[in-house]
């Protein structure tokens, strides 16, 4: 039995409390503000901005008919939870080497996350909520959850850009609905250091948004060759990129939170890098794999991004 509409005027408020207490930021919106959202990316694929290839291989699949997943879907609900950086040990014949995962890389533990809490306040009232793949930055902001930084990532207040966002779509009457246009943090008004250290000219300065297709992120994310305008220097991560976020100031209390997750031993390494497919290592190693999030997609290009990174003799301990 559904509680009426009068009783679900407090929820929203309660869910942000409870979300907050566990660490989670959490905002809840109407869902029709995904209409605003999907706009904005239309004009900026038709002025060339999104990069034809970045559309089709991350953009293309947002979830644009509701019908598809939650059909009686009126409430968007926004959460940002904080995650430091993963770091990976590699034993190889005479080094060890530790390879670092960006924030986000890793998926939500069950018990953490904020769906449990979203089940719980949810479930007795009736009500129901489904994972939806959204454009989530633009949504955390215009929710006045974050504010964008000039690296074109989302900050928010305690964890800087270390964070997951997700988004959840229900068929909860009652919303906050805070709504705003996208805003800049006043901590870049004065700063550039990001674009400085991007190592690709992808934060070029020409346009705010990011040339996605020369991120660092987009082409070691894939498993195609490395163009030859990516100097193997480039590499510091196992997958994706830090320098712009790394060299942030506003991330500077988190830089050094790592959650150390596995250590490979020097047989386990040299199988990864002889590219032994994920089905064909030992139990043990399939393990760690998944304990530090490289059994999915990621291990399709965990052997290339581990050779990079030990010629370039980056992260020896
Ligand atoms: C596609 C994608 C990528 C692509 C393309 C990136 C891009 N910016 O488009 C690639 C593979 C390159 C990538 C890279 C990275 N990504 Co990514 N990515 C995504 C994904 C799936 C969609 C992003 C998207 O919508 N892009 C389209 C562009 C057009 O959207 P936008 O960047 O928000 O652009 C808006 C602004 O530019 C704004 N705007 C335009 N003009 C102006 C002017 C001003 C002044 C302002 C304020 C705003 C503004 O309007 C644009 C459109 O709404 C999201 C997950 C999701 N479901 O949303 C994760 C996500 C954005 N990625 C994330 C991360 C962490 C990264 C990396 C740091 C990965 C890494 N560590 O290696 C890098 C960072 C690159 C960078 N500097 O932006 C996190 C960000 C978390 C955070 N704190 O904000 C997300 C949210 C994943 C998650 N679940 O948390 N990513
Ligand atoms: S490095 Fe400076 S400009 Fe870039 S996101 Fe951080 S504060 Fe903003
Ligand atoms: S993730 Fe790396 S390559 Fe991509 S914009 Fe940031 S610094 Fe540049």
């Amino acid at each position: 039995m559904r509680s009426p509409k009068s009783e679900s005027q407090n929820v929203p408020v309660d869910m942000k409390r409870k979300m907050e207490k566990a660490g989670i930021l959490f905002r809840s919106v109407l869902y029709s503000r995904l209409d605003d959202v999907y706009n904005s990316y239309a004009e900026l694929k038709k002025d060339g901005v999104i990069h034809e290839k970045v559309f089709n291989a991350y953009l293309a699949f947002f979830d644009k008919d509701k019908n598809a997943k939650c059909p009686n879907a009126v409430s968007l609900f926004i959460t940002a939870t904080p995650q430091p950086q993963l770091r990976i040990t590699f034993h190889t014949g005479d080094r060890v080497i530790q390879g670092i995962i960006p924030p986000t890389y890793a998926q939500f533990r069950e018990r953490e996350g904020a769906e449990p809490i979203l089940k719980k306040i949810l479930d007795p009232l009736g009500f129901s909520f489904v994972r939806g793949y959204v454009p989530l930055k633009r949504m955390a902001v215009q929710s006045g959850l974050a504010e964008y930084g000039r690296n074109n990532l989302t900050f928010i207040t305690g964890s800087g850009s270390f964070y997951k966002l997700a988004a959840y779509f229900s068929d909860f009457p009652s919303v906050e609905d805070f709504w705003r246009e996208p805003v800049l943090a006043d901590s870049c008004k004065n700063c550039s250091a990001c674009m400085k250290a991007c190592p690709t000219g992808a934060l070029a300065g020409d346009r705010f948004a990011v040339h996605a297709e020369q991120c660092l992120t987009f082409v070691n994310e894939l498993t195609t060759p490395f163009p030859d305008w990516v100097r193997p220097e480039f590499h510091h991560c196992l997958i994706g990129c830090m320098r712009c976020q790394a060299i942030c100031p506003r991330n500077k209390p988190f830089m050094n939170l790592f959650d150390d997750r596995a250590e490979f031993t020097i047989q386990e390494t040299d199988d990864i890098l002889s590219g032994t497919p994920l089905d064909k290592l030992s139990e043990m190693t399939q393990h760690k794999l998944e304990k530090s999030e490289l059994s999915g997609e990621s291990y399709a290009t965990l052997g290339r991004n581990l050779k990079v990174l030990i010629n370039n003799r980056a992260h020896l301990i």
